[in-house]
């Protein structure tokens, strides 16, 4: 080829590349939430089968690392100073504290452990007692989980160092409903700390909360917003609120339960390849109720009696449960 038809095909190349169009549109989303129950499930199911198991379910288990006393005003949450919610508040815990806490995970089948800090971001000087938590953890065989908030420039290839597999920051909700949820941070920085979470190599969760007072329309925001991330999460937790008396967004009307299994099934749609997670909200949930999250294509738990700091399922009922769904936990 001469140098001259080289620059010809260079030249008629376009100067910078186009923006490809989102994948989902929000319209996209909300077509799926409004698709007879049956269609919608059916759909979500063989979703579900292109690319896991059926039968498998992922299980982390969590621990809150630092409680209560966050800067931070989302309006849902236990643990934002701003609120009297009755909480104990909790410093740091010792590495040797979350150690005990990761093996009795690991012995009761766990296959990921996620520590949770009620931070607005770390501090450089929570920096290192972090990683080091995370390098133990990960020497345990378990695969590792933090959320520390907003990270700044650095700090998750800190993390990555340290042997983290992946990193938990939810978008909570469609960006258009963030601000009347939490107004100390933007959806912005959420999205910044994601783009840096990426950046770093270490793999996503993000997912959102279900009954803060939002529409149809902003949930199916959320999981349009998730989906168009590039790539999307490998770990989508969806958590049902659990109403906290005194934060502002305890009384929001309840979410009908039908209308939370269409969330879980159109992010199953919308992200076929994700770990769908049937998250906090599961201890007010029926076994049925359960059973229906699992068959919209949830196939990710949160694995132990507590959640941060409020309670889950029990294990033994949890794995009754598995026993009689024919489900088996990885
Ligand atoms: N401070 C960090 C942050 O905000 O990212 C990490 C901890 S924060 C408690 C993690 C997530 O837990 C929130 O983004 C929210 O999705 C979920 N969450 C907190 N309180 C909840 C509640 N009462 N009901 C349901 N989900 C809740
Ligand atoms: C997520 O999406 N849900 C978890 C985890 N990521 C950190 C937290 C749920 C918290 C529920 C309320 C509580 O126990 O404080
Ligand atoms: Fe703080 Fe996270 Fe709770 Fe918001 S969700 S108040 S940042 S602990």
């Amino acid at each position: 080829m001469t140098t001259s038809a080289t620059m010809t095909r260079t030249a008629s190349r376009p100067q910078s590349p186009i923006p490809s169009e989102p994948a989902w549109t929000v319209d996209a989303v909300l077509a799926l939430f409004e698709l007879p129950f049956a269609d919608l499930l059916f759909r979500a199911q063989a979703a579900l089968r292109a690319h896991f198991d059926p039968s498998a379910v992922q299980r982390s288990t969590l621990l809150s690392i630092k409680t209560g006393n966050c800067s931070e005003d989302c309006g849902y949450c236990s643990q934002s100073k701003r609120y009297q919610t009755g909480l104990e508040t909790q410093g740091l815990l010792s590495t040797e504290e979350v150690l005990a806490a990761a093996k009795a995970a690991k012995a009761q089948g766990a296959g990921r452990f996620c520590m949770g800090a009620a931070w607005r971001g770390p501090k450089e000087k929570d920096m290192a007692a972090v990683a080091e938590m995370v390098r133990e953890v990960k020497a345990l065989g378990l695969e590792t989980c933090v959320t520390l908030g907003i990270l700044k420039e650095g700090q998750a290839e800190t993390l990555k160092a340290a042997g983290l597999d992946y990193y938990n920051h939810n978008l909570d909700t469609a960006p258009e409903y963030y601000g009347d949820v939490v107004t100390t941070h933007t959806y912005q920085d959420r999205l910044d700390t994601l783009q840096n979470v990426r950046a770093a190599g270490l793999k996503v969760c993000s997912g959102g909360i279900v009954g803060l007072g939002e529409t149809r329309r902003h949930r199916a925001g959320l999981i349009a917003k998730l989906a168009n991330l590039d790539p999307p999460p490998e770990s989508v937790p969806i958590n049902n609120l659990v109403p906290i008396p005194g934060t502002p967004l305890a009384g929001s009307e309840t979410v009908d339960i039908f209308e939370f299994v269409r969330t879980i099934a159109a992010a199953r749609i919308a992200m076929p390849a994700s770990y769908v997670r049937l998250s906090a909200g599961r201890e007010q949930m029926s076994e049925s109720e359960q059973a229906l999250c699992f068959l919209a294509g949830a196939n990710s738990i949160f694995y132990g009696d507590q959640l941060l700091t409020t309670r889950n399922p029990r294990v033994d009922g949890d794995n009754a449960l598995f026993e009689k769904l024919g489900l088996h936990g990885v």
